[in-house]
Order: C-alpha cells, then sequence, then structure tokens
C-alpha cells in the first residue's frame, strides 16, 4: 500500500471469486459477468460508490501473454484485479482447506471434516498472494471488505503491513458454536486472522454470539456489547442479514420476455391445475436435500388424495463436484428420486420433476413466480437467498414458503411455515399445511416479509455495512485521542518535573501486578519494590497505594514501605507505618453471615471460582473459572445481589472478575479523602484498572492525571494498557528524579 497514493476513496471487495466467468472458445477467450448469490450483492454495491474487485477469476492462463491480457481486459471492462491460483493450489486451498475443512465445520458436519497440514499451508500461501495484491493495490484512505471463509487471514496479514488500513470481514455461512469451531486444528489463527479487521459482520445474531464465544474462550478477550479490545484496537462485531435486490427482481418480472416466458409455462405445467412445488439449491450436503425427499415420500404414503394433484420442481446446479461428498450426494440423490418416481409415479403424472444443471435467472424467475410452494429446508445455511427470492416474486402476496429453522433466513421469515427438517412428521405436516392454505392466510403471512425485504435490501444491508466500518474508525480515533499517547506523556513528565507537592494514589491489582490465577499469587517482586521505595525517596512525592485487598496481605506485602495505604476499597487506611491502621467508618459484619451461603453456592456452580472473605467485605472471585460460565454467573449474581440487597447500606460491585458486597460509603474515593483534603497538591496522578477506582477517579480534581489501566468506559482522563505500561511511567518519573 503505497502512504502517498492519493486518490478518491474506493471499496475494495476482495472475495475467493471474482464475478466473472472465463471460457476458452475457439476464437479466444470469453468473459462474462456470472450469476450467484455473492456474485450478484457485489455488482450490486459498485452502484453506490466507487467499486473494485479482488479475487480468483477461475481460470489458470497458458502464458504470460494470455495472463496480461486477462489483467488487462478485467481491470479495465470489470474493475476486477485477478489472483491468479494454480490449478494445484486450487485443489489443496479450494477443494481442499477451505471445503473440506472449513465448509462442513461451518456448517456442522464435522465427521466429513478432512485436517491435512499441507491443505491448511496452502490456505495460508493463498491468503498471502491475496495480500500482494491488495498491497499492490490499495491507499491508505480505501475501505477493504473482505468476503468469507476462503479469506479468514486475510484482515491481519493487512493490519500487520498497514496497522491504519480499513478494513471489514463478512461472513457468508454460519459461525458455528464455540464447541463445534474448537475443533479445528488452527482454530487460534482463524480467530486472530478475523480480529485483524476493525467489523466483522454475520448474517445473524447467533452466529455473532458464536464467534464473540469462540474469542472468549479461545483466546480470552472479553467484549462489551460486541466490542473487543484487540492490542489496543477495537473490534466490532455485529449482525447484518443480507438481502437481495428486490427492485430489480420485480422490474424483472414485469418485463415482456419473462411475462411470455411465465405463460409458455403456465400453459406446460398449469394443465392439470396442479400445485407447483419448487426448490432450488446446490447440490450440497448442507441442503438437507435427500432428507427433504425422504420428507416428500412420506408426505405421499399418508396423502394420497394428493396424488396426482402437485409437481414437485427441483433444481439442483451441480457444485463441487471434485469433492467426493458431493459426487456420493448426487448419487444418493438420484436413487431417491428414482426410488420415490417408481413408487408413486402414474402414467400422465410423475411427482418429482428433478432437473440437475443451472438455469439463467431468467428462466429461473418464472419459476418462482408461478410456484404455489417453495422447500427451503436446508440442515445449516448462513442465510439462503433463494427464500427471500422466492418471497419477492409473489408479487400478488400468494404463496407459501416452507422453511428450516436452522437456515440464517429464518431469523427474518417468521412467517413462513419454520420445520425441524429432521422431523419428517413435521415436515409433511407442514406441506399439507402449506398446499390446503387459504389465500387470506397466504397473504397475511407474505405481504409482511415481502415489505421487509423491499425495505432491507441488498444495497442497504451493504450500505449499512459500509457505514459501519467508517464509524468503528471514528471510535477508535476516539479511543486513542483517549490514549496517554506520547505527547501526553511528555505533558504529564513536564507537570511532575515542575511540581513541588505530588500525591500519587497507585491501586495494586491490574494496575501495578498483572492479575494471577488465584489472588495470593500476585505478591509484588523485587522490581516493583524498588520502584515503590525509589518513589517514596523523594520528598516531594506522597505515595499511597489504594487497594481492594485486606489489610493484612497489604500490610504483609507493602508494610515496610513509608508510604500510606488504604485497604479493603477504603473501609481500613494506615497514614504511614508509624500509625497503626484506622477503621474508616463505624462498620459492622454481621450482614456477611448471611450472604456467605448466596455465595458459596456460586463457588460450587462455577469451578475455580473462589469466595474471599474480609474484614468487611465478601468477594467471589471467577479468574481462575471458565471465562464463559464467569462471565454468565457473575452478571446473574450482580443482578442477584442487587436486587436482594436492594435498600440496605450495602453496596454491590462488579470488579475486574470479581464481585464484591461492602458497606455503602466504603469506596476508595472516601479512603484517600484523608490525603486528598490534606495538603495543596500540585500534582496529583491516580491509576487503577476497574470499576471500584471509578469512585477515586470522579472525585479528583479536573487537573489531576487520571488513569485507567486497562480500555473501557471511565471517568479516568486518559487510559494506558497494561500494568507494565504502569511501571513504565512510573520508572520515567523516578529517572526525573534524579
Ligand atoms: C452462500 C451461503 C448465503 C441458484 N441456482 C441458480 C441460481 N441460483 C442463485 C439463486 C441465489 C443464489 O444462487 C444462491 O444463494 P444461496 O443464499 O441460496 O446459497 P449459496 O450459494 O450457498 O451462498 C448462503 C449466501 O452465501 C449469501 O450470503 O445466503 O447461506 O451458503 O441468488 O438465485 N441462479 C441462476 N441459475 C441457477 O440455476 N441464474
Amino acid at each position: 500500500m503505497d502512504k502517498n497514493k492519493k486518490s478518491q476513496s474506493r471499496i475494495i471487495i476482495v472475495s475467493n471469486r471474482l464475478p466473472i466467468t472465463i471460457s476458452k472458445k475457439k476464437d479466444g477467450l470469453k468473459i462474462q459477468q456470472s450469476p450467484g448469490g455473492l456474485a450478484t450483492c457485489l455488482r450490486s454495491i459498485q452502484e453506490e460508490q466507487k467499486t473494485v474487485f479482488v479475487g480468483w477469476p477461475g481460470y489458470w492462463p497458458v502464458d504470460d501473454k494470455e495472463k496480461r491480457f486477462i489483467e488487462k481486459n478485467l481491470i479495465n471492462h470489470y474493475h476486477s484485479y485477478p489472483v491468479f491460483i494454480s490449478p494445484a493450489e486450487i485443489g489443496k486451498y479450494y477443494s481442499g482447506f477451505t471445503n473440506r475443512t472449513l465448509w462442513p465445520l461451518f456448517h456442522y458436519f464435522s465427521t466429513y471434516c478432512a485436517y491435512e497440514e499441507s491443505e491448511w499451508e496452502a490456505y495460508k500461501r493463498v491468503n498471502q498472494k491475496f495480500l500482494q495484491k491488495v498491497i499492490k493495490l490499495a491507499s491508505p484512505q480505501d475501505v477493504l471488505w473482505i468476503h468469507d471463509y476462503h479469506l479468514m487471514l486475510l484482515p491481519a496479514l493487512i493490519r500487520k503491513s498497514f496497522p491504519q488500513s480499513t478494513i471489514g470481514f463478512f461472513l457468508h455461512i454460519p459461525f458455528p458454536s464455540s464447541e463445534i469451531f474448537r475443533i479445528l486444528p488452527w482454530r487460534k489463527e482463524i480467530l486472530e486472522g478475523l480480529l485483524g479487521a476493525d467489523l466483522i459482520g454475520f448474517h445473524t445474531y447467533e452466529y455473532a454470539r458464536h464467534f464473540l464465544s469462540s474469542v472468549l474462550r479461545l483466546l480470552g478477550y472479553e467484549h462489551e456489547l460486541g466490542a473487543i479490545l484487540v492490542d489496543n484496537r477495537i473490534v466490532k462485531v455485529e449482525n447484518f442479514p443480507m438481502g437481495i435486490d428486490s427492485l430489480h427482481m420485480e422490474k424483472l418480472l414485469q418485463q415482456s420476455s419473462i411475462q411470455k416466458e411465465i405463460q409458455k409455462l403456465k400453459k406446460k405445467i398449469w394443465v392439470e391445475k396442479r400445485k407447483i412445488i419448487l426448490s432450488v439449491d446446490r447440490l450440497d450436503y448442507t441442503k438437507g436435500i435427500p432428507l427433504r425427499l425422504e420428507g416428500i415420500e412420506q408426505f405421499l404414503e399418508k396423502n394420497s388424495n394428493w396424488h396426482k394433484r402437485f409437481t414437485y420442481i427441483m433444481l439442483c446446479v451441480p457444485s463441487r463436484t471434485k469433492v467426493r461428498q458431493y459426487s456420493l450426494l448426487k448419487e444418493e440423490v438420484e436413487r431417491l428420486v428414482g426410488r420415490i418416481n417408481g413408487r408413486f409415479g402414474i402414467p400422465g403424472w410423475i411427482p418429482i420433476h428433478y432437473m440437475y444443471r443451472s438455469l439463467p435467472f431468467e428462466k429461473l424467475l418464472p419459476l418462482y413466480s408461478l410456484s404455489d410452494v417453495a422447500l427451503v429446508t436446508p440442515l445449516r445455511d448462513g442465510m439462503n437467498l433463494v427464500a427471500k427470492e422466492f418471497i419477492v416474486s409473489k408479487i400478488n402476496n400468494k404463496g407459501v414458503l416452507v422453511l428450516s429453522e436452522t437456515a440464517g433466513a429464518a431469523s427474518e421469515l417468521g412467517e413462513a411455515l419454520l420445520v425441524n427438517v429432521n422431523n419428517k412428521e413435521e415436515f409433511s405436516a407442514a406441506l399439507t399445511q402449506a398446499l390446503e392454505m387459504s389465500e387470506k392466510e397466504q397473504t397475511r403471512r407474505m405481504e409482511p416479509m415481502r415489505k421487509r425485504l423491499f425495505e432491507y435490501d441488498v444495497f442497504r444491508w451493504a450500505r449499512s455495512f459500509v457505514e459501519r466500518i467508517k464509524d468503528v474508525k471514528k471510535i477508535q480515533a476516539q479511543h486513542e485521542h483517549q490514549k496517554l499517547n506520547e505527547e501526553w506523556k511528555r505533558n504529564l513528565i513536564s507537570d511532575f518535573k515542575n511540581s513541588k507537592n505530588r500525591l500519587l494514589l497507585l491501586d495494586y491489582d491490574g494496575t501495578l501486578v498483572s492479575f494471577a490465577i488465584k489472588p495470593e499469587q500476585a505478591k509484588p517482586d523485587v522490581g516493583l519494590k524498588r520502584l515503590l521505595y525509589s518513589l517514596v525517596r523523594d520528598p516531594r512525592n506522597t505515595l499511597v497505594i489504594v487497594s481492594g485487598r485486606d489489610r493484612a496481605t497489604i500490610e504483609h506485602w507493602l508494610g515496610k514501605i513509608p508510604c500510606g495505604l488504604v485497604a479493603e476499597h477504603g473501609a481500613w487506611i494506615r497514614k504511614d507505618p508509624i500509625h497503626d491502621w484506622e477503621k474508616q467508618k463505624r462498620l459492622s459484619s454481621d450482614w456477611k453471615e448471611q450472604l456467605k451461603p448466596i455465595l458459596k453456592t456460586y463457588e460450587v456452580r462455577v469451578p475455580g471460582s473462589l469466595v474471599e472473605e474480609k474484614e468487611y467485605g465478601i468477594a467471589w472471585h471467577y479468574r481462575k473459572a471458565n471465562p464463559e460460565l464467569g462471565q454468565l454467573r457473575s452478571s446473574e449474581l450482580f443482578d442477584y445481589l442487587n436486587e436482594f440487597l436492594a435498600n440496605t447500606d450495602l453496596q454491590v460491585m462488579h470488579g475486574n472478575k470479581v464481585i464484591e458486597v461492602r458497606v455503602s460509603g466504603v469506596n476508595k474515593g472516601n479512603g484517600v479523602m484523608p490525603w486528598l483534603s490534606k495538603n495543596k497538591w500540585d500534582f496529583i496522578l491516580a491509576l487503577g484498572d476497574d470499576w471500584t477506582d471509578e469512585d477515586l477517579f470522579k472525585i479528583l480534581p479536573a487537573k489531576a492525571y487520571s488513569i485507567k489501566v486497562s480500555y473501557g468506559p471511565s471517568q479516568a482522563r486518559f487510559y494506558l494498557e497494561s500494568p507494565q505500561s504502569t511501571r513504565n511511567l512510573l520508572h520515567e518519573l523516578v529517572k526525573i528524579q534524579k
């Protein structure tokens, strides 16, 4: 990416396949726009904003001359930049890793998965190839929109080369539950690859949720409303259900050529006034075709009154024929169709008209338009655009959609007859219901679905995705602004240097030391003690360690240092080593006995968690627990305790992997009051990492340097990344004192 390249901002769509087809004819190469889900949607954005495409052209040139010809032609006429992938690479990357590993795994067919190291290597190499193309083509102001499971490593590869780039990623297939995803040997690499993006989009909320849960369980990153902090950069995860070009489809249906085709077909298939049932699928095991056929068989067995009264047109488009599962599936489908037609067909009627081919869209439209019932019954499907196309084709609001609940489209099309395909009885009943549904009921269901598909069409989908990427960039910039960057650090150091009366308020866990699995393991190391001693050696500094720990631990660890100590979030204070601990308030601790059993139940329910009793508080720590379970149960416990303790003078706090109850009014803000109110400070520095430090941040004067040590909403003016950054900062201050 050339940083100096200045041009109008473009959207660069990067996907495995370019929306074109190249074929070799006698008179040379023929290049055409190609049909299909993703290709259609990508073309539609082109009309919105200057857009170019990067992808595999589906063709391997015979020599350099042909390569140059293709490149020139694609760039000039199709705004497309080809990434050439050799047949050997395609075998391993496309027929291999993407379609023998990722596709089955992400569709819950884990037993179909192959885990071949050499195919994974090819996947990495091809992602690298795409990187090289992007580097050549893109300029910093471009928006890169990467599509689908073929290119999941690309976001991080681009991020590594160009940290400032704007990257969106959209997954067109389901993201499976973390229990399935974790089976993948290269699961971390895939997640890390995706997290290189600024925005990661899925069709449904469920897929987004599965992704967030995998990120938490496998990489340990928590999220807040879909925002994850990765290497100090915010990554947003959201759902964007993809629509279709509804208006265009409606216009096409009104064209006289299509109308003629509809009339022609009507004459042919409506002779017997039979109902038309339609299905359109790529021949893929995820589409549930054999199960659907078995359902049809059951329907025929149970409903002899429907014999001869319908025709089922089953269009199967050839797909991935080089992968073994697909050729086996083809044989199975043909066997089942033969069996059903043989069993129930009679002269003049066969129940299933099976077509194994692809049709031009102009031939497909009349089929949509004429059919009474569409069967969209995949076992798993990211979205399924066929369901949406069928609905949009129903200009008069008549027709019934039978839709599998495991298709992404089901979350938007609730008025369809939703079925569990594995339940043949349910399927057969739904088909009967569909065939016998009154026109009034058909309209009642169809109308709202059509309305929705016209409102949220493919343009809206693409626009909202691209706008959201730009929003995320703004949020990141704001976040960057709050960071204690070099310029602010210089200001802080210079204010420190010029001051004579400094107050340093430092939280302990998560601020000066990293979290340890067990609370007692986070004791101060020699380096930290040396650093704290160096700070207190300067008479201009007053140091106070403000911790949530019990006073015995804090005393044991830091008691000898001539500094102030605040323990149990302000319940106890010790002015200096000469003075004894003082209670902040007259506190009772009888309530603790009542709460202990509740917290103990959570200790049992969440393995790895533990209850810590303090003198004036009680805490439940879940750092060592399964992160997801910990997050879930902690929110539950937090809500429960808040309700339980309403109208008492007890306060529940959700800290960093800890829920703590203590007497209200006891907080770090009040804990440091004796220092804060005592002197006229000309420099105040406060560092803390969690919610309990907010009570402190909010009472500080505006000029104080308040710093949160981690990212998240805070009253602090700045933030730093980690305890290590805290220590680095303090070391710089110590240097100045010398
Ligand atoms: C992936 C995800 C997700 C089909 N046959 C013919 C033909 N088609 C067109 C349809 C429709 C498209 O292909 C199929 O789209 P789907 O959504 O059903 O499925 P996938 O191809 O598996 O796509 C899927 C999608 O990405 C988008 O994100 O919905 O879940 O698997 O538009 O009309 N078009 C023509 N002739 C055919 O014979 N011209």
